[in-house]
């Protein structure tokens, strides 16, 4: 299939039908199911969206884009943490495949600082640990790594294997601990099949970092309105761009979870005055308990797109609500836009018009249509790979949502009030005040209600899928990861990865607003695309021979 597509018409696609043509190739049950993943959207008062299915098992044979727990939890949640030695307990794969592929970078402060981002441990678990068990193995492991490193701390991942075989990663933590005192051990039963997919892997991770980290030390750092970043995680320099510019409008960054981050910062983050959430999807949970246990309220923010950079920098500086600070923000705000303006003009003058796809994740198929509304592009059809329904619908339906045995799976934590540290850090009269003006505490709107009424929302999207997807929409660019890449390009449509941000980026920020236009106008407005021929069309059927016996 190529897909042919003239510019800049009417989209006049029926979603309902492009839903019936997917359904159709499914038997009864499969589409049964499916049905309810796939929804035309309406938003109607109240932010009211209809309902979705998510965090559901994919159902087996399909070709979903998901990935792991243990991908979630350390590649996702732990992996951009320069100084915490981690290794993963399993088959070298695991360990391998999860090593920089995300492309989250960091910056040691100086050339003596620790950075063991560029190293991957692993046990190498061998049939003999499988047989015999592992935990041997996995102490001798933590005895190398610290005479190796000297780390302040050690994060044990346990891969499939592990949970299948039975190995005490936290009885091996504890053990370990109390051979080498002042080096923090911790485990986290991650295990692949933990959950449906990546999702569960960073709910595990919130848990042990809250238990095991935040806290541990009571050392704030110097500087007013502090704050931490959850949900960033430095792809392609996203987070670099943040700090330039919350350094600049003089905010004290305390940590961020977990781009461009460092143990020490998760350790005292409980002594910040507020906490931002970016992805809700990764982090919500760690929001939610730094709330309850110390007092730190949250909002949602985004810094993906130009305009909502400025809208979250207004938020942060309305909530420290100083003079000062409200003032340097706008100047911020009014430097960096006259930079970004003369560029988004001109791109939009050859984007207006075409049409977006976005099948990401848990947060960036809905932050990235900021960006590309900026250029005047819409949105026809998004979806998560692992989004659970407040993603989709807001936070409001959450006391909705059926728990099923699978969620049951993964510790909820019961947390109540530190005795000593929890302190409310806006009196309720401000808090109200603060309500006013818009901002939204412990709040997500959700994807749906910021989405137009008839796009086509999929939750965890498979191959069949996508393919009808093109053929009906002809978007002129989709956005997915590298496992979707190619089968889209040879399509003759342009794929842009939103994982890995296809080896360039920064996006977040002002500057990276500018890195997306140009590159979102160089796909779209290629002449490349469209002379792609894949090599079905030529020989739409492999044919193949055995040699046998040869
Ligand atoms: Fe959050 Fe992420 Fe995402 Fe995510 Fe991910 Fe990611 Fe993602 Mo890939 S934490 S949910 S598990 S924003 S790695 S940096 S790009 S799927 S949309």
């Amino acid at each position: 299939m190529t897909v042919k597509r003239d510019t800049d018409r009417e989209i006049g696609v029926d979603p309902l039908e492009v839903k019936e043509e997917i359904l159709r190739r499914y038997p009864a049950k499969v589409a049964r199911r499916r049905a309810k993943q796939i929804v035309v959207n309406r938003v109607e008062a109240g932010e009211q969206v209809p309902e979705i299915h998510a965090n559901t098992r994919t159902i087996p044979g399909i070709l979903t884009m998901r990935g792991c727990a243990y991908a979630g939890c350390k590649g996702v949640v732990l992996g951009p943490t320069r100084d915490i030695v981690q290794i993963t307990h399993g088959p070298i794969g695991c360990g391998f495949y999860s090593w920089l592929t995300r492309r989250n970078q960091t910056r040691p402060r100086g050339p003596e600082q620790p950075n063991y981002m560029p190293y991957a441990l692993s046990t190498d678990m061998q049939e003999e640990e499988i047989i015999f068990g592992g935990e041997k193995k996995l102490k001798k492991a933590i005895e190398e790594a610290i005479e190796l490193f000297h780390p302040k701390a050690i994060g044990i991942f346990s891969t499939c294997p592990v949970g299948l075989i039975g190995d005490d990663v936290h009885a091996v933590a504890r053990e370990m601990e109390e051979r080498y005192p002042g080096v923090n051990i911790f485990g986290f039963s991650c295990e692949g099949y933990k959950g449906v997919s990546q999702s569960a892997g960073h709910h595990i991770a919130n848990n042990k970092v809250f238990t095991d980290v935040v806290g541990q030390l009571d050392a704030p750092k110097e500087g007013q309105f502090r704050f931490n970043i959850l949900g960033e995680y430095n792809i392609g320099g996203d987070a670099f761009e943040i700090e330039r510019l919350t350094d600049q409008c003089g905010l004290t960054l305390h940590s961020t979870f977990s781009g461009n981050s460092e143990y020490d910062e998760f350790a005292s983050a409980h002594t910040a005055d507020l906490n931002v959430v970016m992805c809700h999807r990764s982090i919500n949970y760690m929001a939610e308990m730094m709330e309850k246990r110390y007092g730190i309220p949250w909002f949602k923010v985004n810094f993906i797109g130009a305009d909502a950079t400025a809208k979250s920098l207004r938020k942060i500086a309305a909530y420290f609500g100083d003079e000062g600070l409200i003032e340097r923000v706008e100047q911020v705000i009014r430097e960096e836009m006259a930079a970004v303006e003369p560029v988004r003009e001109d791109v939009r003058s050859r984007c207006a018009g075409k049409l977006a796809m976005l099948f990401v994740g848990g947060s960036r198929a809905h932050h990235y249509q900021e960006l590309f509304a900026e250029i005047g592009m819409k949105t026809v059809s998004a979806g998560y790979e692992f989004g659970h329904r407040d993603d989709y619908e807001g936070r409001k339906v959450i006391g909705e949502i059926v728990i099923d045995a699978d969620t049951r799976n993964i510790e909820e934590l019961t947390v109540t009030a530190d005795g000593e540290r929890y302190k409310p850090r806006k009196s309720g009269g401000e808090v109200e005040r603060l309500r006013d003006t818009g901002i939204r505490f412990g709040d997500y709107v959700g994807m749906m209600p910021e989405m137009a009424a008839d796009s086509l929302i999929i939750d965890d999207l498979n191959h069949h899928e996508a393919e009808v997807l093109m053929e009906r929409y002809k978007p002129h660019v989709f956005c997915a990861g590298i496992k979707e890449k190619y089968v889209i390009q040879k399509a003759g449509i342009p794929l842009k990865q939103l994982h890995s941000y296809d080896y360039s980026g920064p996006y977040a920020g002002f500057r990276g607003a500018v890195n997306f236009y140009r590159e979102i106008d160089r796909l779209v407005n290629s002449k490349l695309f469209s002379l792609v021929k894949a090599p079905w069309q030529e020989s739409p059927e492999l044919a193949g021979s055995y040699a046998w016996n040869t």
